[in-house]
């Protein structure tokens, strides 16, 4: 571990201008793995940004993706076994989707029922259907991943509204020296 900073040193660039303000959890978990942390801020510019950066906005746009995937993903579940198609979901409608499922939809069929049920009276209403979208769409991105995505901006030495790779590598190398 204590290798990294050198590494670190050798590989990016010394003009570091700007290192945001980062919460120590963060901060430790970044030096923990640095270049898993590039890898995933060039992931998440390569994706949603464009060729001169990331703007606070794509970046708030990615998690909106994220949770709204997740979401549709859990619906999508718990809806394919909505045998009468009236918008709530029965034991006796899942144990027959259960039947005909592989074993693996089975499993995840299984857990999303019981995790929908919220009360427990063995049918999941629309409502509670609805919450269990929401739930999904909160814990596609957990909170650690949501400061990642807060802190990102700071790297924007040069102001401009965009933070680009390269800012990100200058920010970490001050970081670690
Ligand atoms: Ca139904
Ligand atoms: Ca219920």
């Amino acid at each position: 571990m204590r290798l990294i900073p050198i590494v670190l040193a050798c590989i990016l660039p010394l003009t570091a201008q700007a290192s945001p303000v980062l919460p120590e959890t963060l901060l430790r978990t970044i030096k923990a793995d640095p270049t898993g942390y590039l890898d995933s801020v060039a992931g998440l510019i390569a994706s949603y940004g464009g060729a001169d950066g990331i703007t606070a906005e794509q970046v708030d746009g990615s998690v909106a993706l994220a949770r709204a995937k997740a979401r549709t993903s859990a619906i999508i579940l718990m809806m394919g076994a909505d045998l009468d198609g009236d918008g709530a979901i029965t034991r006796d409608e899942v144990t027959t989707t259960e039947a005909a499922a592989s074993a693996s939809l089975r499993a995840r069929l299984e857990k999303a029922f019981l995790t929908a049920d919220a009360d427990g009276d063995q049918v999941v209403s629309a409502e509670e259907l609805s919450d269990f979208g929401a739930m999904a769409a909160m814990s596609a991105v957990s909170p650690a991943q949501m400061a990642q995505a807060k802190v990102l901006m700071g790297f924007d030495a040069n102001g401009d509204g965009k933070v680009t790779l390269s800012e990100v590598r200058a920010g970490l190398a001050s970081l670690m020296s």
